[in-house]
């Protein structure tokens, strides 16, 4: 079992779905804030693969992408020393759990939650999974006891949903799960997408042009973002909602500089579009390459099946009693 530091009380559980390479998004939004909270909390980190599948995915990639998360995490800074970072589908008792919530879950409250109402909106030939996935989430939440769950406010209702099942399912047959907090991570944190910047930067976004992958070579990163929707002020100004796109460089150099926007104005106060991009570019680039170095000393190493086996086991573990407790408190044995 991992050791943790004897001053790391709380813990929190967060995954990303290997739903395609990830991007400089999740890394700014997701990961750079996991690498933070490292030493801060116990930390579940999983790669949400059974999420994924609830659209459509091509197995060969996806099987790709998800070794490639877990290589990803780990070039991007997230010890495996200090945290538990394992594969969802690895561990049979998510499903199992999620059962079990499922048979606890009013159809009705499952009907009010907007993410599936937007993406169910975008394709009539959605399967169930799509629908049920806030109750899978509740399961791997629930699973650990965790105290904290720190997502984007888009996933705040999930959260919550999770809290609900949680709580009525204690009241209805006793003890058996800790009720975990959201965590609202930092606003200003979104990247949006470098061609339409009014929309956020996704893996599985259509057009390549406005997404940059961390797996990307330089000149298609360079590239893009010399190519970044702008507007025709030539004013470097810090402005999400008259100038979405040179808002959208400006936050992406605070995350990864550690600037302040205002410094970065005063920086290219007089400066041209092209010159700002091409600082950008490099900014990203550095970020980038470095991260893309680490990988592939990684990607191929035994060292990776280590830690992924060893966290299948001590996770498995963990979830399975879980699963034993709710069973017997809902009368599933003999
Ligand atoms: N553009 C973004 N800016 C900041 N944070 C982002 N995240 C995603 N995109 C941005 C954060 O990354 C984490 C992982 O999210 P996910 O993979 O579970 O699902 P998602 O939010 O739906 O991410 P994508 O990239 O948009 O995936 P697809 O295209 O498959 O739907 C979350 O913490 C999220 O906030």
């Amino acid at each position: 079992m991992k050791e943790f530091s004897e001053k790391v009380t709380k813990s929190i559980l967060t995954g990303i779905q290997p739903s395609g390479v990830i991007t400089l998004g999740n890394y700014i939004g997701a990961i750079k804030q996991m690498v933070r909270m490292q030493d801060e909390f116990k930390s579940y980190i999983f790669i949400a693969d059974m999420h994924a599948i609830t659209v459509p995915q091509d197995p060969v990639k996806l099987h790709e992408n998800i070794r490639s998360l877990v290589a990803l995490y780990l070039a991007c800074g997230i010890d495996p020393d200090k945290n538990i970072i394992f594969i969802q589908s690895e561990n049979e008792y998510h499903a199992n759990i999620s059962w079990l919530l499922e048979c606890n879950t009013p159809f009705g409250e499952l009907s009010r939650m907007t993410q599936f109402k937007d993406k169910s909106s975008k394709n009539v030939n959605f399967y169930a999974g799509l629908f049920t996935y806030p109750v899978l989430m509740a399961a791997d939440i629930l699973a650990y006891d965790v105290d904290y769950v720190p997502v984007g406010i888009d996933q705040k209702q999930h959260v919550e949903l999770a809290r609900n099942i949680a709580e009525r399912f204690n009241k209805k047959y006793g003890d058996t799960f800790k009720i975990p907090d959201v965590y609202i991570t930092k606003e200003g944190t979104k990247v949006t997408d470098l061609v339409d910047p009014t929309k956020k930067m996704s893996k599985s976004s259509e057009n390549p042009k406005g997404t940059i992958r961390l797996l990307d070579d330089e000149a298609s990163i360079r590239k893009k973002i010399m190519g970044a929707t702008t507007d025709s002020d030539c004013l470097i100004k810090y402005d999400p909602d008259n100038k979405p796109g040179i808002s959208n460089l400006i936050n992406i150099c605070v995350a990864l500089t550690g600037k302040t926007a205002s410094e970065i104005e005063q920086e290219f106060t007089g400066k041209n579009y092209g010159e700002f991009k091409k600082y950008v570019a490099d900014v990203v680039t550095e970020e980038i390459l470095g991260i893309q170095k680490r990988y592939h000393e990684i990607i191929n190493s035994d060292e990776l099946d280590k830690i992924l086996d060893e966290n299948a086991c001590v996770t498995r573990e963990i979830a399975k009693n879980k699963f034993m407790l709710m069973k017997h408190k809902m009368g599933l044995y003999k």
